[in-house]
């Protein structure tokens, strides 16, 4: 229950932001790669999000749904291009393998190995899962605010 309290709070400190224009953002608008869409998030006082716990992925899909802002794939904070397969979030923190963070492609739950595929999105097209890709890939962003 404390968990739950926490992440709501991320939400709604994430939904005042968006108020105040500066934001959370699914940038709908703006798509680039995964280094062009952090910077934006940092020129906004953020940083590409960290969806590190089910439950915070749970009301950010649902946001993303229920403001019409799901027909894009976004970026989110989490790559291995430091050290290949060691998916990290900015802070360094290691991101959590398999259900329910990760999608499935190809007979395979993702995310699979290679150094062309260092950055991770969630996918429209597979309701928010995780996907690793080309870091030079063209994406809107989702963009947490940065205590
Ligand atoms: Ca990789």
């Amino acid at each position: 229950m404390k968990k739950a309290n926490q992440d709501l709070r991320i939400i709604s400190r994430t939904f005042k932001y968006k108020a105040k224009k500066r934001l959370l953002q699914p940038y709908k608008y703006h798509c680039g790669t995964w280094d062009e869409m952090n910077n934006l998030c940092h020129e906004a006082g953020g940083q590409l999000a960290k969806v590190d716990t089910d439950n915070f992925m749970y009301y950010l899909i649902q946001y993303i749904i229920e403001n019409g802002l799901d027909h894009h794939h976004y970026w989110i904070g989490a790559s291995d291009s430091e050290v290949e397969d060691d998916y990290r979030w900015l802070d360094g923190s290691k991101v959590k393998r398999g259900t329910p963070f990760w999608g499935y492609y190809n007979d395979e739950q993702q995310p699979t190995s290679g150094t062309d595929l260092n950055c991770v999105y969630m996918s429209h097209t597979n309701f928010f899962y995780f996907y690793n890709y080309d870091c030079e890939g063209s994406f809107p962003a989702i963009c947490e605010q940065v205590n």
